[in-house]
């Protein structure tokens, strides 16, 4: 091997990231740092188990329902147990949120912040090895420390988001995140163990050509905004792509620009999507990186949350395209 590939130096861990940035606020006690490794470490477990899926009996559903009427499957039920117990353990949380369960959990310590999290998102894919991904965002709690957790903890619009990530567990497994100051990507390396800086700075660019919806379910729409703009992306060309993976998709959009969409259905006639556990964190990461997220009327960052498990329609990505969405609306 020639010399100066040995010598290729392996790029900046996520650790001595998260140090850098901790360094840069010298009233920082570090429990925000601590908390991004104890999520880091947790998603590092919880690949692991992903990607044993197929070798072991922990795939398939296991015969619950989560709030949401969704089918809980195995790994989403030892994802939560994971993100829970470093969290606990950590000791920097003070209570979780969890797409997995029906209220928060106190943690009865006296850590700062709370975290809302859906720790296995696009479950339905696991059986048929697609990627998934785990949304988090962490908010500084409004009681006071030592006390009781309320409700009122959680319930906190997204522009209150101290920091929020996603892990992406795809061809390689990916955590970006955001402290409200850009966003910044870092890839597994699964030999040494450790999130690797791959993507700093993130951008999303500012245009695209692709749309992400599930347009099987269109005609369910109540909004004919939907169809009229859908009908003009194709007409300028763009192509549709739909993973059914919100992180996977998401982060497509991020990396090649685009929209994704998840409006009001028959169905799911308030949206299918959680604002506390999905939309929130992503809103804050791809308007971080310069795009938009908006539920059709209002920033979705700005959405006042009245419930747990509430959920929005969501529109969501390149700043023009989504612009060009709310143009159309007004259209009407
Ligand atoms: P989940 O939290 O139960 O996994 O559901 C959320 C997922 C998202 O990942 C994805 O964007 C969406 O549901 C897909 O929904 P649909 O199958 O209705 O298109
Ligand atoms: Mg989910």
């Amino acid at each position: 091997m020639e010399r100066s590939r040995i010598a290729l130096p392996i790029g900046i861990t996520l650790d001595r990231f998260i140090k850098s940035k901790q360094d840069e606020y010298p009233n920082a006690a570090g429990e925000l740092s601590q908390l991004l490794r104890d999520i880091a470490l947790a998603s590092k477990v919880v690949n692991r188990e992903i990607n044993k899926a197929g070798l072991v009996d922990i795939m398939g559903y296991i015969g619950q329902q989560n709030e949401a009427g969704d089918e809980q499957q195995k790994l989403d039920v030892l994802a939560h147990i994971r993100f829970s117990r470093a969290l606990s353990k950590g000791g920097e949380a003070a209570g979780i949120i969890s797409e997995e369960t029906e209220t928060f959990t106190d943690f009865k310590n006296k850590g700062k912040y709370v975290v809302a999290i859906d720790p296995l998102d696009g479950s339905s894919n696991i059986d048929v090895n697609v990627s998934i991904g785990t949304i988090f965002s962490i908010y500084k709690r409004k009681t006071k420390p030592g006390t009781k957790l309320t409700k009122k903890d959680f319930l906190q619009k997204g522009t209150e988001q101290v920091a929020a990530g996603y892990v992406l567990y795809g061809s390689s497994t990916m955590l970006v995140y955001t402290t409200g100051k850009g966003v910044n990507g870092f890839t597994y390396e699964t030999t040494l163990g450790e999130y690797v800086l791959s993507h700093p700075q993130m951008k999303c660019p500012s245009d695209g050509k692709i749309y992400s919806i599930n347009e099987a379910g269109l005609q369910q729409y109540s909004d004919p905004t939907i169809e009229r703009y859908l009908t003009q992306c194709k007409k300028d060309g763009f192509t549709a792509r739909y993973i059914g993976s919100l992180v996977a998709d998401i982060h497509r959009n991020m990396i090649k620009g685009g929209i994704f969409l998840y409006p009001a259905t028959s169905k799911y006639p308030k949206g299918k999507l959680r604002l506390l556990f999905e939309c929130n964190a992503l809103a804050l990461i791809v308007e971080q990186a310069g795009g938009l997220a908006t539920n059709g009327s209002k920033r979705i960052l700005e959405m006042e949350p009245t419930g747990l498990h509430q959920t929005t329609p969501m529109y969501i990505g390149s700043k023009q395209l989504v612009k060009s969405l709310l143009g159309q609306s007004k259209k009407k």
